[in-house]
């Protein structure tokens, strides 16, 4: 799978997928992540990308000549008017949908996902009218711009191809996933006891039935403790 980057800060890509598994999975040819500078396609000498918004406000929009001249050329097929369903573009903006696992899933089937990073007080709306395929956020909080949520989207898009994280095949998937709608129950290692602290006896014999109902238990009691809003099922796709 291609991921592009779309960005006027594209030292920010150096950092984030040198490490771990993306790192391993670049190398091993399974993924490949291309960076592009919005400000390659300016056309005047200061290589201007924001502009004031119509009808007065605060701060600085993302002007959308850059924005469309950089789709247009790394996706080809769209200056011709054509939309190819395996190169999909994504406006990473504050006011998206809410990216959640399920998002994730059906982004890992398609060739090329191009992320454009929004900037300043946001983008101009003509591309998420005629541009994106789709408007994404990653949660309710204020980011400076997009680029900490592309690195989101491509570790968590990343992470599920096949031979990424040893996953043989998608059929894995689920069981990588755990129990929908529900924490991870809490887990312990060694020492059994840490500055008093005991870990639960239950864990500690081997009544696999016993452990078994705790750790359900355990789990759902932490959900409705840390996050009681997944009772309601998960995030609307
Ligand atoms: C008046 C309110 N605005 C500023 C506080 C809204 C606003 C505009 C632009 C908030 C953030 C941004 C810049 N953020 C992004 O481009 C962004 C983002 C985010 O802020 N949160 C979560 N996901 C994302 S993806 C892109």
């Amino acid at each position: 799978m291609i991921f592009h980057v779309l960005t006027i800060f594209p030292e920010y890509f150096r950092g984030p997928f040198e490490h771990g598994v993306i790192a391993r999975a670049k190398s091993a040819g399974k993924l490949d992540i291309r960076v592009h500078n919005l400000r390659d396609w300016t056309g005047d000498r200061h290589k201007t990308v924001d502009d004031r918004p119509f009808g007065g406000g605060e701060g600085m929009l993302l002007k959308p000549e850059p924005i469309f001249s950089a789709v247009e050329t790394i996706f080809s097929e769209r200056a011709t008017g054509m939309r190819d369903p395996e190169r999909r573009v994504i406006l990473l903006s504050a006011q998206g949908r809410r990216l959640h696992q399920a998002m994730a899933r059906s982004l890992m089937g398609i060739s090329e996902l191009l992320l454009v990073c929004g900037r300043y007080e946001g983008v101009d709306e003509r591309v998420t009218e005629h541009l994106a395929d789709d408007e994404v956020t990653i949660g309710d909080y204020v980011l400076s711009g997009g680029e900490v949520a592309a690195a989101v989207m491509i570790e968590v898009v990343a992470r599920l191809l096949p031979g990424v994280l040893g996953n043989a095949d998608s059929t894995m998937f689920e069981s990588f996933e755990g129990e929908p709608n529900v924490l991870d129950c809490p887990q312990y290692t060694r020492p059994a006891e840490f500055r008093g602290w005991k870990v639960p006896e239950v864990l500690l014999g081997g009544n696999h039935e016993q452990i078994r109902k705790w750790r359900k238990q355990a789990a759902l009691e932490k959900t409705a403790r840390l996050r009681p809003d997944l009772k309601d099922g998960p995030a609307a796709v």
